[in-house]
C-alpha cells in the first residue's frame, strides 16, 4: 500500500511543529507548503535530518507550488498571519479570508479527496471560509480548536489533582476564544463527574469555576508569555490526533469545529461539537442534551461565530 502524504499549508511555528509530530509518528510523507521562501525547504530538511538519529522514516519535503500538495491525504492549514498592533479585527478577517480562498483552490486542484483540517484563526469563521472556498464535502473539512481546549482543561484538571492526565477526560463545545463552554458535568476523573468530585470534597465550586475561565483564556495566557507569537506545542499535537484518527480510521470521538445543519439548532456554521472522525472523515456528529447553563453559553458562542461568518460574507459575498 502507498504511503500516506501530508500537506501542510503554513510552514510557521505550528506548521513546523506538525511536519516533526507527523514524522516521529510515521504517518506519512510529508510536505510543507509557504509562501516564505526556503522556509519550508528549510524546516523539511531540518527534520529529514533528525530522521536517522531519531529512527523515523518519512520523506520530507518543502514547497511554494500547490503543485506539491498533489494527491495529500490529509491536508492541514495554518496559514495566515497572525493579529498585529493596530490592525481591526475585519483587517485581520480580511487578509486571512484572502488566504483562505488561495489555500482552498490550491487544494480543490491538487487534493480533493483529502481530509482538511483548519487551525487558521479565528478558527470557526477560517474554517467556514475554506470549506466555501475548496468546494469539498463539509464532511471532510473540519477545524481544531476542541482538542485543544480540552488539553488544556484537562491539564489543569489533572494539575489540581495531582493525578494523571490520562485518567481526565474533559468535554469543551461551542467556538474557539473566549465564549467556548467548558462542560464541568461531562469532565470527569476516571469516569467521576467533576460535580460528584466537588461533592467528594476534592475541589470547591469557586476553584472549578477559576479553572474553567483559566481554560477560556488559555490562549492568551500563553500569548502573554512567549510576547511574540501564540501556542504551538499544543495546537500541533491536538491537530496530529485528529489527522490520526483519519488516517487510522480510529473513529476517535473529538471536540471539534464541525459543519452543523441543524444539529444543536445551527445551521451553516462550524461550531465546536463532539463529533466522529474516521475513514468517511466526520462520520458522525454526537448531539448531547445541553442544560440550560449550557444551553445559554453555547448560543452565546454560536452567536459569536455567526458575527464573525457575516462579516466574512460581507468582505467576500461570493462566499
Ligand atoms: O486552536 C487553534 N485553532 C489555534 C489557532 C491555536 C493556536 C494558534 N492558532 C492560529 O494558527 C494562529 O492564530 C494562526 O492563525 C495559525 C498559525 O499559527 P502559527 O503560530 O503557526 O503562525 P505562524 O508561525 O505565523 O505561521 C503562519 C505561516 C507563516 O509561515 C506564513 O508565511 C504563512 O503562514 N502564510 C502562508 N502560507 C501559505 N499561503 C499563504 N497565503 C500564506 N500567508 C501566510
Amino acid at each position: 500500500m502507498a504511503r500516506s502524504k501530508i500537506a501542510l499549508i503554513g510552514a510557521g511555528q505550528i506548521g513546523g511543529t506538525l511536519a516533526l509530530l507527523a514524522g516521529l509518528k510515521e504517518l506519512g510523507d510529508i510536505v510543507l507548503f509557504d509562501v516564505m521562501e526556503g522556509v519550508p525547504q528549510g524546516k523539511a530538511l531540518d527534520i529529514a535530518e533528525a530522521a536517522p538519529v531519531d529512527g523515523f522514516d518519512v520523506k520530507l519535503a518543502g514547497t511554494q507550488s500547490y503543485e506539491g500538495i498533489k494527491g495529500a491525504d490529509v491536508v492541514i492549514v495554518t496559514a495566515g498571519v497572525p493579529r498585529k498592533p493596530g490592525m481591526s479585527r475585519d483587517d485581520l478577517l480580511t487578509i486571512n479570508l484572502k488566504v483562505m480562498e488561495q489555500v482552498g483552490a490550491g487544494i480543490a486542484k491538487y487534493a480533493p479527496d483529502a481530509f482538511v483540517i483548519c487551525i487558521t484563526n479565528p478558527l470557526d469563521a477560517m474554517v467556514w471560509a475554506l470549506q466555501k472556498s475548496c468546494g469539498l464535502p463539509a464532511n471532510k473539512v473540519v477545524g481544531m480548536a476542541g482538542v485543544l481546549d480540552s488539553s488544556r482543561f484537562r491539564h489543569f484538571l489533572a494539575d489540581e489533582f495531582n493525578v494523571s492526565v490520562e485518567d481526565v477526560t474533559a468535554f469543551v463545545l461551542g467556538g474557539h476564544g473566549d465564549t467556548m463552554v467548558p462542560s464541568v458535568r461531562y469532565s470527569t476523573v476516571a469516569g467521576i463527574p467533576l460535580p460528584d468530585l466537588v461533592k467528594m470534597g476534592w475541589i470547591t465550586e469557586a476553584r472549578l469555576a477559576e479553572i474553567v475561565q483559566r481554560t477560556r483564556d488559555g490562549g492568551a495566557e500563553i500569548v502573554n508569555l512567549l510576547k511574540t507569537g501564540s501556542a504551538f506545542y499544543a495546537p500541533a499535537a491536538s491537530a496530529i490526533v485528529m489527522a490520526e484518527s483519519y488516517l487510522k480510521d480510529k473513529k476517535r470521538v473529538l471536540p471539534c469545529a464541525a459543519h452543523l445543519t441543524g444539529q444543536y439548532g445551527v445551521k451553516d456554521l462550524y461550531v465546536g461539537v463532539p463529533v466522529v472522525i474516521g475513514a468517511g472523515g466526520v462520520e458522525r456528529i454526537v448531539e448531547i442534551q445541553l442544560d440550560k447553563e449550557e444551553r445559554a453559553g453555547f448560543e452565546k458562542s454560536v452567536n459569536a461565530v455567526k458575527s464573525l461568518v457575516d462579516a466574512c460574507k460581507t468582505i467576500a459575498p461570493s462566499l
